[in-house]
């Protein structure tokens, strides 16, 4: 029998070498990897006393005091070098209730039931992929059923290698050279995810080679290539061919698939289903500036970064400081001669140590040999993130003034969060006035922080200035005080333009219906995937699904590929043309996420300027729902929702 992969890898150090080792370990994850070694009496002999007092954003220790946390490294020790002169044996699974009770305490709290099958499946400790399909449909049925996959990002390369697995004939379409998409477009210096890596990587392809707690750009593109070769997707990808629309053919229920490659050569595909995997945060959103155009330097989108522009000794303007202008103004201040941030609106952003911090040998050793170590450090990175955030971004119509906080909770987080910005501005009157927001904590994206950007803002070479943009002249910036702040690159980290969904393609429906021209001002999907009059057509990351308070779009994406797959297999087992879901569900879905984006910090007036809202004002990219009720209702497609032909 194949051992469980999550078991991990046998071994022989010394107990010197182990002792080391624990030195830099999560102390909650290491004691539940114990009773896996030692079996579940642990739980009700030292573990009943020696346990993590509380759980916050400190996940990589949780908390506990040095001498527990000392006593809990001698208990390992023991456990562990048993473990290994015993041979390192696969431990025997551990019961259903037994997993509960170990999950209960490592999170300091009882772990709601509904919770349970979830974490289970993310944590996959049976060491079997828990998220694939099982199939109804024939095997040769599916081989006749060839699918368009659009774009090669995350969350295509994971629908990729599903149809691979389902047997489906598949091509997928991506306009950049190679895999990644955001992971391959963002290479601006200090770009890095700020979800920890150790849960953001698919839940079947874990790794333990991460370097950093939160990977850099190349390190993440490196992930997804190396997930592209160990499946062999890249033979199926057309890399540097854009997708410029996708018509339905009513007559014969087929998708026509029109691409241009970068040499200006046209095709059409044909296909029976299309899964859009186009992103919601590529399409660069520059504001227009009066004068903008006769800047004479350099001056680029981060997500365009001009690598050739060398900026060693330069004076640099950067516009716009959310989550991307909020990484590059720490990478680049060494070097440049003078950076001016302009910044319309302060950030939250919340204390995390680990945010730069290299993975320590002793915690890699740990992720490859203790058994299900990684997995519970998986859990611990989840849990946090799983839908308490949510409940902090409810506005609570009681709470009075409305404008710095909108509920309790959001009012403790608040606090919270300014602590954190004037420990490090000090009494700096003037700065604090600039870095802490007017409006609710976590109203727009909130930022991790370990101090990098306050510190970057002190040197004598930054400038953060508040004051509007005026315009531009070809060698500076002027403010609406009319001073002007001399530049001879620009950069515009303004983020992107989230609200024009799927943007890049025009999609015609049913009856030559396109897919904007429907949706108006209103971009929706049922489940954010499908769309009545557009059969067969499924989004991946489409609206109102992207992540505000949490989670991890790529549990997100394993939930919304589950789910077309599922479609998939009731389509090609019914035999049926084509499938699309019924209007009243889908209107009433569009009523109900409005209506519960409405009751959120997100949608609320005190937040002025922010991505998540259109020009009027109205959310559509945000999930406003718990992580475990759209799990709930992704694992299966309900066949009443839909109409087939
Ligand atoms: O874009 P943003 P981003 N005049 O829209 C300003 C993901 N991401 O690229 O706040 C003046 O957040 C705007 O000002 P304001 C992540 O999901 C992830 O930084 O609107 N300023 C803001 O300062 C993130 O949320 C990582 O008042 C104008 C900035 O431009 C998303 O990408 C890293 C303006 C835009 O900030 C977008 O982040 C980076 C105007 N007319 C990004 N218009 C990870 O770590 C806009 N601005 C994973």
């Amino acid at each position: 029998m194949t051992r469980n992969p999550h078991a991990g890898t046998p071994f022989t150090d010394s107990d010197a070498e182990i002792a080391a080792a624990l030195e830099d370990v999560s102390v909650p994850a290491l004691l539940l990897s114990c009773v896996h070694m030692a079996g579940p009496e642990l739980l009700d002999g030292p573990l009943a006393t020696l346990r993590p007092a509380g759980l916050f954003l400190n996940e990589v220790q949780g908390y506990m005091s040095e001498e527990d946390k000392a006593a809990a490294r001698a208990l390992a020790l023991d456990v562990i070098r048993d473990y290994r002169d015993r041979g390192c044996p696969e431990p025997a699974p551990v019961d259903a209730a037994q997993l509960k009770r170990m999950m209960d305490w490592l999170v300091c709290e009882d772990v709601p039931g509904e919770y349970v099958p979830m974490l289970l499946e993310e944590m996959e400790l049976t060491g079997r992929d828990e998220r694939g399909t099982e199939f109804t449909s024939a095997a040769a049925d599916r081989a006749k059923f060839p699918v368009v996959v659009i774009g090669c990002g995350m969350s295509g390369l994971l629908a990729a290698i599903r149809l691979q697995q389902a047997g489906i004939p598949f091509t997928v379409i991506e306009k950049n050279a190679g895999v990644g998409g955001t992971w391959w477009e963002n290479t601006y210096p200090g770009a890095r995810v700020d979800v920890g890596n150790h849960f953001y990587c698919y839940s079947f392809e874990p790794t333990d080679h991460w370097t950093e707690f939160f990977a850099r750009q190349p390190e993440l593109q490196g992930y997804f290539q190396g997930v592209l070769d160990k499946y062999g997707i890249g033979e199926h990808v057309r890399f540097g061919t854009r997708v410029t629309a996708a018509t339905w053919n009513d007559d014969d229920a087929t998708w026509s698939v029109a691409v241009e490659s970068a040499d200006g050569i046209t095709d059409t595909l044909t296909a029976r289903a299309v899964i859009a995997a186009v992103g919601q945060l590529n399409a660069p959103y520059i504001p227009e500036f009066a004068g903008a155009q006769s800047f004479s330097g350099p001056a680029f989108h981060s997500a365009r970064w001009d690598h050739d522009v060398q900026l060693t000794g330069k004076d640099v303007a950067m516009i716009g400081a959310g989550a991307s202008g909020f990484q590059i103004a720490p990478a680049i201040a060494e070097d440049v001669k003078s950076l001016t941030v302009f910044q319309r609106t302060a950030q939250w952003m919340f204390p995390n140590p680990n945010y730069h911090e290299a993975v320590g040998p002793g915690v890699r050793w740990a992720l490859r040999h203790l058994p299900f170590y990684a997995r519970w450090y998986r859990f611990l990175l989840f849990w946090p993130g799983c839908d308490k955030g949510l409940a902090a971004a409810i506005v609570d119509p009681e709470w009075p003034d409305q404008q710095t906080a909108v509920s309790e909770a959001n009012d403790l987080a608040r606090m919270m969060f300014t602590q954190w910005i004037t420990s490090q501005v000090g009494d700096d009157a003037d700065l604090q006035a600039k870095v802490i927001p007017d409006y609710p904590a976590t109203g727009k994206r909130t930022l991790q922080d370990n101090g990098s950007w306050l510190q970057t803002l002190t040197r004598d070479n930054v400038d953060l200035v508040r004051t509007p943009i005026d315009h531009i002249e070809p060698d500076a910036v002027v403010t609406a005080d009319g001073v002007r702040h001399h530049a001879d690159v620009l950069v515009y980290a303004t983020g992107f333009r989230v609200n024009d969904m799927v943007s890049s393609l025009k999609v015609f429906g049913r009856n030559g219906i396109e897919l904007h021209d429907q949706w108006g001002d209103r971009p929706a999907a049922y489940l954010g995937i499908t769309v009545p009059n557009f059969p067969n057509f499924f989004m991946l990351y489409g609206p109102g699904t992207n992540l505000a308070s949490g989670g991890s779009l790529i549990f997100h994406s394993e939930c919304e590929v589950r789910y077309i797959m599922g479609c998939l297999d009731l389509l090609i087992a019914a035999d049926k043309a084509g499938m699309e879901p019924r209007q009243d569900r889908y209107d009433d879905w569009y009523r109900r996420c409005q209506a519960e984006l409405s009751t959120t910090v997100w949608a609320h007036p005190s937040v002025k300027h922010s991505f998540y809202k259109n020009a009027d004002g109205v959310v559509h990219s945000l999930s406003p729902w718990r992580l475990v009720d759209f799990w709930t209702w992704t694992r299966t497609p309900d066949p009443d929702d839909f109409i087939f032909s």
